[in-house]
């Protein structure tokens, strides 16, 4: 291992090849994470109603056999309230940098926003180009283009306008994002759809399940830790704690005799094995820790450098 593994021959045809770094920025709940599923065909990030779902800049990859296009998910940006926010902010301008192409991700029905204004001004100076998406055009009627462009700064390049969910205006978008692309042989293995170890997906399916079945604080107050995954001959077998912040929050997320956690570990052993092809064995405890969402050595332990 470790020697160089592409033969001279292979590299020659891989001349024409390119392979480059979109990020896909926006306020919470515009549908990144549903964009970014949409365009590899696969659910790789996690995606629910509520606002701030995703919280780690997750990386995608999009293979075909002309390019690679490695997506990276960030968090919705939000003023920083916690010490995590702090780090979710952190993580989103890094996820700037180095990048060949940035996706501004908004929805039509309510642009633009404070926080729209507030990322258009974080970018307005970069100097990669930027596409705008105006996502979730099945919730409007018509479509004044020009209204909408017209409020976005020069350094925006082109405009586009979609429905992520239903999957309208997505061939168009893809063609323009690899115009953008440079010239450059694959960052990653082809056949690789993501940089991120598969209990990263275990963790986040745990996640997506408490997303989908809580109201309210819940979600926002959990963690999800994976203490253990190991892959048998026969199946999967995952151990993961889910940290919740107070004393009070540990029945609700059990429920009566079991049943939310019943809930939660089905949804998530389901999902889990769906995407592995591979049955699944989810065990969960839960735990107290108060305000994780305040401590560094928490956080840390989460996976927030
Ligand atoms: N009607 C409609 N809903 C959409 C569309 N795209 C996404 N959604 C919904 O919008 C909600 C938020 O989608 P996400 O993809 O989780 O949004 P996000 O921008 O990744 O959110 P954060 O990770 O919280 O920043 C989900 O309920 C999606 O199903 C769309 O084109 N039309
Ligand atoms: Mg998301």
């Amino acid at each position: 291992m470790g020697g160089q593994i592409c033969p001279p021959l292979i590299m020659e045809n891989k001349a024409n090849f390119r392979s480059g770094f979109v990020s896909i920025i926006g306020r919470p709940n515009t549908g990144k994470s549903t964009l970014m599923n949409r365009i590899l065909g696969e659910d790789l990030s996690i995606t629910s109603p509520k606002p701030q779902t995703t919280r780690y800049a997750i990386k995608g990859i999009w293979n075909t056999l002309d390019h690679q296009v490695i997506f990276i998910d960030t968090p919705g940006y939000l003023k920083p309230r916690y010490e995590m926010q702090e780090r979710m902010a952190r993580y989103i301008s890094e996820s700037f940098k180095d990048v060949d192409l940035l996706l501004f991700m908004t929805q039509i029905q309510s642009f633009p926003t404070d926080y729209d204004l507030e990322v258009l001004d974080l970018i307005k100076n970069l100097k990669c180009p930027v596409i705008a998406v105006f996502n979730k055009i099945d919730l409007v009627e018509e479509i004044d283009r020009d209204y909408f462009i017209q409020k976005l700064p020069p350094v925006v390049e082109r405009s586009h306008f979609i429905s992520a969910r239903l999957g309208i205006g997505i061939e168009e978008l893809k063609q323009s994002i690899i115009y953008y692309i440079p010239y450059h042989e694959p960052y990653y293995d082809e056949d690789q759809l993501s940089d991120l170890p598969m209990r990263f997906f275990a963790k986040e399916l745990i996640r997506e399940a408490i997303f989908h079945l809580f109201e309210e604080e819940i979600p926002y107050a959990t963690a999800v830790l994976i203490e253990n995954y190991k892959e048998t001959p026969q199946k999967v077998i995952v151990d993961a704690v889910i940290w919740v912040e107070r004393q009070s929050q540990k029945p609700i997320i059990i429920g009566k005799g079991g049943a939310n956690l019943k809930r939660i570990r089905e949804y998530a052993q389901t999902r889990l094995s769906e995407f592995l092809d591979f049955p699944v064995d989810i065990h969960l405890f839960v735990k107290i820790n108060p305000n994780w969402r305040k401590k560094p050595l928490a956080l840390k332990e989460l996976g927030f450098e």
